[in-house]
Order: C-alpha cells, then sequence, then structure tokens
C-alpha cells in the first residue's frame, strides 16, 4: 500500500470525490472510469495501472488487442502500459532479472484519490510502492520507491504524470516510459513529425543508430526505433490529417512502434491485422538510467492532444 506519508507533496491528492456536474468517478476493485459531462471518459485498470480506452466525440483513440488479457495474468496488450524501471531487458545487473518492460505494467496499483473541481479537467491519482509489489518481484528490485501516476482527462486531452521517489537511502536508477498505443485510421498512410535530424536505434536493426532525415517519418513496415532527446512536440498525422500532438516533460525519448510483420507471432495481438490501425509512440526516457538519490523525486509527463 502507498501512505498518504510517501505521496510527494508537488502531488495534491484530493479527498475522493464521487461526482460533480462537471465529471464523475467511478472506481471498482479493478478499474477506474472517469467521464466529462460533455461525454469523454477513460477507463484505468488498477492492474498495471493501465489506461484501457480514451474517447471522445463518441470514437476511441486507444488501440487495445481483442485478445489483450484484462484480469492480470499478464501485461495489457494495448492502451497505455506503464513501463518502469527498465525499458525491454538489460544486463544492468540492478535489472537483469526483471521480466521485460518492469513490473509497473504488472502489478496492482492503489487508487490515490480522484479531484473532479474542475468543468473541463478530472483527475485520478494511482500509487505503487514496494509492498504492492509482488514478492518474487520484490526480491529482484529490492528498493523502496514510491510511484504516483496520474490520469488527467480534458476535453481534448489525455494527461498522464509519473512521479517517482526514492523512499531509501540509496540511490537507484531507472527507466520510465508510457507505452501508448494510438488508434489510427491507416498506419500504412500515417507519419510522424518532429523527429527530422533526430538520432535514433532501430532496433529492427539490432540497435544501429542513425540520424532522422524525413520531416515526416512514414510507417512503411516493421518500425522499431528509439529517438534520443527529442526537444519539440512531435505530431502524428493521417495523410494530411493532423492527428495527435504529444507534449513532454521530464521525458527526453520517443519510441515508434509497429508490428506489421511480427504482430503475427504475438499471442494477445488480435485482429492479426490489427497493426494496421495502431502506431505506438512512446513518450520515456530510456535511453540513459535516470538515478535518482535517496530521498529524491522525479516527475515527468506527456500530454496527448486531439488536433
Ligand atoms: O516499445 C517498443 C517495444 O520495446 C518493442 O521492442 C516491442 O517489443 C514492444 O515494445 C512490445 O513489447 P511487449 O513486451 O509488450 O511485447
Amino acid at each position: 500500500m502507498v501512505e498518504r506519508s510517501h505521496k510527494p507533496s508537488a502531488i495534491g491528492v484530493s479527498v475522493p470525490t464521487s461526482s460533480n456536474e462537471s465529471a464523475t468517478v467511478q472506481a471498482d476493485s479493478e478499474r477506474v472510469t472517469l467521464k466529462l459531462a460533455t461525454g469523454e471518459s477513460v477507463v484505468i485498470l488498477l492492474y498495471g495501472g493501465t489506461v484501457i480506452s480514451w474517447q471522445t466525440a463518441g470514437q476511441e483513440r486507444l488501440f487495445l488487442s481483442d485478445a489483450a488479457k484484462l484480469d492480470g495474468t499478464k501485461a495489457v496488450r494495448g492502451g497505455i502500459p506503464l513501463v518502469f524501471p527498465v525499458f525491454g531487458k538489460s544486463e544492468e545487473k540492478a535489472v537483469a532479472s526483471l521480466p521485460q518492460h518492469g513490473f509497473a505494467r504488472i502489478s496492482k496499483w492503489e487508487l490515490l484519490g480522484k479531484t473532479t473541481d474542475s468543468s473541463s479537467h478530472v483527475q485520478v491519482d494511482l500509487g505503487l510502492s514496494q509492498q504492492n509489489l509482488d514478492p518474487e518481484i520484490r526480491q529482484k528490485w529490492s528498493h523502496a520507491f514510491g510511484l504516483i501516476y496520474s490520469v488527467v482527462l480534458g476535453r481534448k486531452t489525455l494527461e498522464t504524470k509519473m512521479v517517482v521517489r526514492n523512499e531509501g537511502t540509496d540511490s537507484f536508477a531507472f527507466h520510465v516510459l508510457f507505452h501508448t498505443y494510438l488508434k489510427v485510421p491507416d498506419v500504412t498512410n500515417t507519419s510522424v513529425g518532429g523527429l527530422r535530424g533526430i538520432t535514433y536505434a532501430d532496433k529492427t536493426q539490432g540497435g544501429a543508430t542513425f540520424e532522422e532525415s524525413s520531416s515526416t517519418l512514414a510507417i512503411a513496415g516493421e518500425t522499431d526505433r528509439v529517438y534520443k532527446s527529442v526537444p519539440g512536440p512531435v505530431t502524428i498525422q493521417s495523410g494530411p490529417d493532423a492527428l495527435y500532438r504529444i507534449e513532454r516533460s521530464g521525458l527526453d525519448d520517443v519510441v515508434v512502434w509497429n508490428p506489421a510483420e511480427t504482430s503475427s507471432q504475438i499471442g494477445d495481438f488480435a485482429p492479426k491485422d490489427g497493426w494496421k490501425s495502431m502506431l505506438c509512440v512512446e513518450a520515456g526516457s530510456v535511453s540513459e538510467w535516470q538515478k535518482l538519490e535517496g530521498g529524491s523525486v522525479w516527475e515527468g509527463g506527456q500530454v496527448i492532444s486531439l488536433l
């Protein structure tokens, strides 16, 4: 359980409120649903702290695999899984025994509080700490830590923010990333802007590094790239139409992933041609380790705006 006293003062968690005129928050032991009076909604599974739906104007904005497990037996394939404290697998001793993408997406988070005091935004805060971890995981990563994950729904925005607090005396290092599966009409007609001139590691080429030459990256097949130190926002377009803008704070890197060829080998990826209607554009801090001294706090976040 995340103790209130472990909460970073930077995050104000309100007294739980169930509803007001502008927004409702419904929560049970498995999920939290946020809704604005104007119809926008978000659903968050406490398992993994995973946002599994974001709807605006009656349309779903996130891809969720038809075969995604939502029962806590496996990380959710779709939505916004949370990557912490390691991106992918690493040989770094401190995290080498952890599962791919760490434990945040496979741990049960706790609802800390809800804020519904604005006509245009509604926020919930979830927490995860050492005490919430499976004992096997706790043995593998034994640091005293507190994570506060905030999800803020606006009329045309979805904001996700993470606070990482080192509750111990020894330092630890971590990666963090929002593994956002955006829904797109047709990925073969989708492009990502804002990456020109940026160095990226191409995981489809054994991690070789290149410099992005295109002002709009077209998704022309299997894509798995880590763009390092991206200074500005990225935009996602469908043909000539702008779909989304992603702004980041404290998250220097952007991962672009589409499993055009490999999705057929991913057991929980359905339908098999689902790769055509999704693109992961992932804000994170993954190309370097964030080192956090005992007692220190780190914060980072993204705002996804509909264009
Ligand atoms: O973020 C991109 C990535 O690291 C890819 O390399 C790809 O494997 C993807 O994540 C999915 O990972 P998962 O463990 O969810 O199957």
